[in-house]
């Protein structure tokens, strides 16, 4: 839906993005952006990762920027459509640290 991708409100910015910058995201210099480093035991945790969330990005309609080395990988999320942060990247950044807890 388009209501999602719409962007946040100041407010919603406090209830919803704040949380996630205590949990270790950061915004992104120059851009409304956030960003965070997942660092895992191997390859494979890593890449255990990133199938769940790409599998996941697929349904939401909602793709992650993303560099992986190894047992890291650095994940930057934004909205194109409304030029900064919406409600999708919060979905999809809860959904991000989930899996990741899950796989370590
Ligand atoms: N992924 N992160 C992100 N941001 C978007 O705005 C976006 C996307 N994936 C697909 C998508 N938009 C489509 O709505 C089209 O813009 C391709």
């Amino acid at each position: 839906s388009d209501a999602v991708r719409v962007k946040l409100t100041e407010a919603e910015r406090d209830s919803k993005i704040r949380p996630l910058l205590e949990n270790g995201w950061k915004m992104v210099e120059g851009r409304d952006a956030i960003f965070k480093q997942f660092l895992f035991k191997n390859f494979n945790q890593a890449f255990g990762l990133m199938t769940n969330v790409a599998l996941q990005a697929e349904k939401m309609d909602h793709h992650p920027e993303w560099f992986n080395v190894y047992n890291k990988v650095d994940i930057t999320l934004s909205t194109h459509d409304c030029g900064g942060l919406s409600e999708k990247d919060v979905r999809l950044a809860n959904f991000i640290d989930s899996a990741a807890q899950k796989l370590s």
